[in-house]
């Protein structure tokens, strides 16, 4: 679906991915999954509260508490993390034409105030999958990087429906959300911004 991929900084972005059905249909098939595994509020190693709520789908969830950032095999409440729906597999073997599928899939929301400081995803065993993100819902700022903290960044906004390969040469560039643009789009009944990101974790 959508139009070939625009590249910034080794980031493979597909803007408009998903059309407006296929959107809603994310938004359906993560309903049973944020109903069996609740968004919480996660806290950085240092004990701060981090502004975007959390959960997963998949064999490993990512989480972060006072014990440090790592994959675990249950939610917060001792639950497994629910299955990842198909359509977000489609999404992942649509961009990457890879056969290994993720066995991760965090679920991050956006409220009017989140937002997500530069950082790299490196908790996972090897950095030769690459990693997808997908965004539904308000527009979001993406800053983009370098491989090492520091330097030159680039901005662009993610609407819904984007899709964004994280790979090869890029796969450890320090990447966030600035902020959102709140109420920028219709499709969550309450505001926000969902963004997944899909990786090979273990
Ligand atoms: O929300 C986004 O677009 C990026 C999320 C992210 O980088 C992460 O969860 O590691
Ligand atoms: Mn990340």
């Amino acid at each position: 679906m959508g139009n070939a991929p625009v590249e910034l900084r080794g980031f493979r972005i597909w803007k408009g991915y998903l059309d407006g059905p296929a959107q809603a249909g994310l938004v359906a098939a993560l309903r049973p999954v944020l109903k069996a595994a609740p968004l919480f509020r996660p806290v950085t190693p240092r004990g701060q509260a981090m502004s975007v709520r959390m959960t997963s789908a998949g064999e490993l969830g990512w989480v972060t508490d006072r014990k440090g950032y790592r994959y675990e095999a249950l939610h917060p409440s001792g639950t497994s993390w629910p299955a990842i729906p198909d359509a977000v597999l489609a999404i992942w073997a649509g961009v990457t034409g890879l056969e290994r599928m993720p066995d991760s899939c965090l679920i991050n929301y956006y409220g009017a105030d989140a937002r997500m400081s530069l950082h790299q995803d490196k908790d996972e065993e090897d950095y030769s999958w690459p990693v997808v993100s997908v965004s539904l819902g308000d527009d979001g700022l993406f800053r983009i990087g370098n491989t090492t903290r520091g330097g030159k960044t680039d901005s662009i906004w993610l609407g819904s429906g984007d899709v964004v390969v994280m790979g090869g040469d890029a796969r450890l560039t320090y990447h966030g959300i600035d902020r959102i643009r709140f109420g920028s789009s219709r499709l969550l009944p309450k505001g926000g911004r969902i963004n997944l990101t899909l990786r090979v974790a273990s």
